[in-house]
């Protein structure tokens, strides 16, 4: 099945489509959303990642073989992806420890607290709605913007077979509140798109 006709996808309805569009992120196609908007964007992003390799390291401890692989091998992107956060932060001179804005800890604390507290189940469910939710967002924007880099981070083949994988996992993990999880995802992006125009807590 293709990821995006995923039932989870489906069953998300209207949040989907919220949490996967904004005006931000036409800004970002059209090459008009100011330098400003941006940075503040890709530092809270930044300690969103943190958090979240946080609770997917905790999500590994419990996920059994052989859907664990593709937890471990997402860990080590991560891993990749916060040095390629580093370097771009410190080429525009922003400071890796700006202070979380509200929006940006409740997402990060919801992640931890399910990895910790929920069963691998719908943690499965709850990763593969980070990773589709940034995979449709990105994918949908023309690649000629000047965030050509960004967009590409997000919309290639090796990122989308690991989003076909997590929607793979989710299904045959399968778990009653998936949808439910999900859809709290779903609307955790829609706050984090509306966070990114309008930062002040
Ligand atoms: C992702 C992200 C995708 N970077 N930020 C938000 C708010 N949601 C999802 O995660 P990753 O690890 O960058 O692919």
């Amino acid at each position: 099945m293709e990821w995006i006709s995923h039932p989870l996808i489906v069953g998300a309805g209207e949040l989907w489509r919220e949490g996967t569009r904004s005006p931000f992120l036409q800004a970002i196609g059209d090459g008009s959303l100011p330098e400003e908007a941006f940075n503040r964007w890709l530092s809270q992003d930044y300690l969103f990642v943190k958090g979240l390799t946080v609770a997917q390291a905790v999500q590994a401890a419990k996920t059994p073989r052989p859907m664990q692989k593709s937890v471990i091998a997402g860990l080590s992107a991560l891993d990749a992806e916060l040095d390629w956060f580093e370097s771009h932060l410190s080429q525009r001179g922003i400071r890796l420890n700006v202070e979380p804005h509200p929006v940006c800890r409740r997402y990060v604390d919801y992640l931890i607290a399910s990895a910790y507290s929920l069963p691998p189940e719908l943690m499965m469910a709850i990763l593969f709605g980070v990773e589709a939710a940034y995979l449709a967002a990105w994918s949908a924007l023309n690649s000629d913007s000047p965030y050509a880099e960004f967009i590409q981070r997000w919309s290639g083949d090796a990122f989308e077979d690991y989003v076909q994988q997590l929607g793979q996992h989710a299904l045959d993990m399968n778990h009653p509140d998936a949808q439910i999880e999900f859809n709290r995802v779903m609307a955790h992006e829609r706050e984090f798109w509306r966070m990114t125009l309008d930062l002040e807590p």
